[in-house]
């Protein structure tokens, strides 16, 4: 898979990218990302991304020639490289809410994903309008200072769908928000020792009854 993130902040990626399952998976060429710098296709020496909105109020906004004009570069560098029809994501408070479902939709489905920050108040609607976005995400209720974090978080969590990036100790079939689960949360665990500080692990857990196990399991489920 490959992923294109647009930012004005490309060095807030390095850190979750170069630790852990997603150094790994880009190692393993399992996972390519790109990240752009927007500031790259702003105007004039100051290289200006964002301005003040029409109809007042606070806050200022992408404007849509540069965002544009960054999707279009962006677009063009992954067609040369062999990439087709790309699923384009602009991250928004406005957005739809980002949830396992979705995660595992765009990462059966799309094969290349583009990203865009937004920052400030966010972009001009046009972009949206115009058609250089095909979702709109959101990670959750409350207020971020730009679109990054939410875009390392669809990263990380379209990642792990992909075949062979998780390790078979780490299968996301049977955790949390999986549909093994039931789109639950998943039953507590346990590991050595059995007691500490008087605190046990449930019996059932040592019986080595299966099919108990399993039943505990279920009802633990939330
Ligand atoms: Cl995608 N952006 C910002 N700025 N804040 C958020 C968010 C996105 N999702 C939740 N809060």
């Amino acid at each position: 898979m490959r992923i294109d993130v647009i930012t004005l902040f490309p060095g807030m990626f390095t850190g979750p990218l170069t630790e852990s399952i997603l150094q790994r998976a880009q190692a393993e060429h399992l996972l390519e990302v790109h990240t752009h710098d927007l500031r790259t296709f702003g105007h004039g020496s100051y290289r200006q991304v964002d301005d003040r909105p029409y109809g007042g109020g606070a806050g200022m906004l992408f404007m849509v020639e540069p965002v544009v004009r960054a999707i279009e570069f962006v677009t063009e560098e992954g067609e040369k490289a062999g990439c087709s029809s790309s699923h384009r994501v602009l991250f928004t408070p406005r957005g739809k809410r980002l949830t396992q479902t979705r995660v595992e939709r765009i990462a059966k489905q799309h094969q290349w994903i583009i990203l865009l920050c937004a920052h400030y108040e966010g972009v001009d609607q046009r972009v949206v309008d115009g058609g250089w976005i095909d979702e709109e995400v959101s990670i959750g209720d409350y207020v971020l200072t730009g679109g990054e974090l939410p875009a390392m978080v669809l990263i990380d969590a379209v990642a792990r769908q992909i075949p062979g990036v998780l390790g078979k100790d780490e299968s996301a079939e049977e955790e949390s928000f999986s549909k093994a689960t039931n789109r639950k949360r998943e039953y507590p665990h346990y590991t050595r020792p059995e007691e500490f500080r008087g605190l046990k692990v449930p019996d059932v857990l040592l019986s080595g009854h299966h099919a108990e196990i399993e039943k505990w399991r279920a009802k633990k489920l939330l």
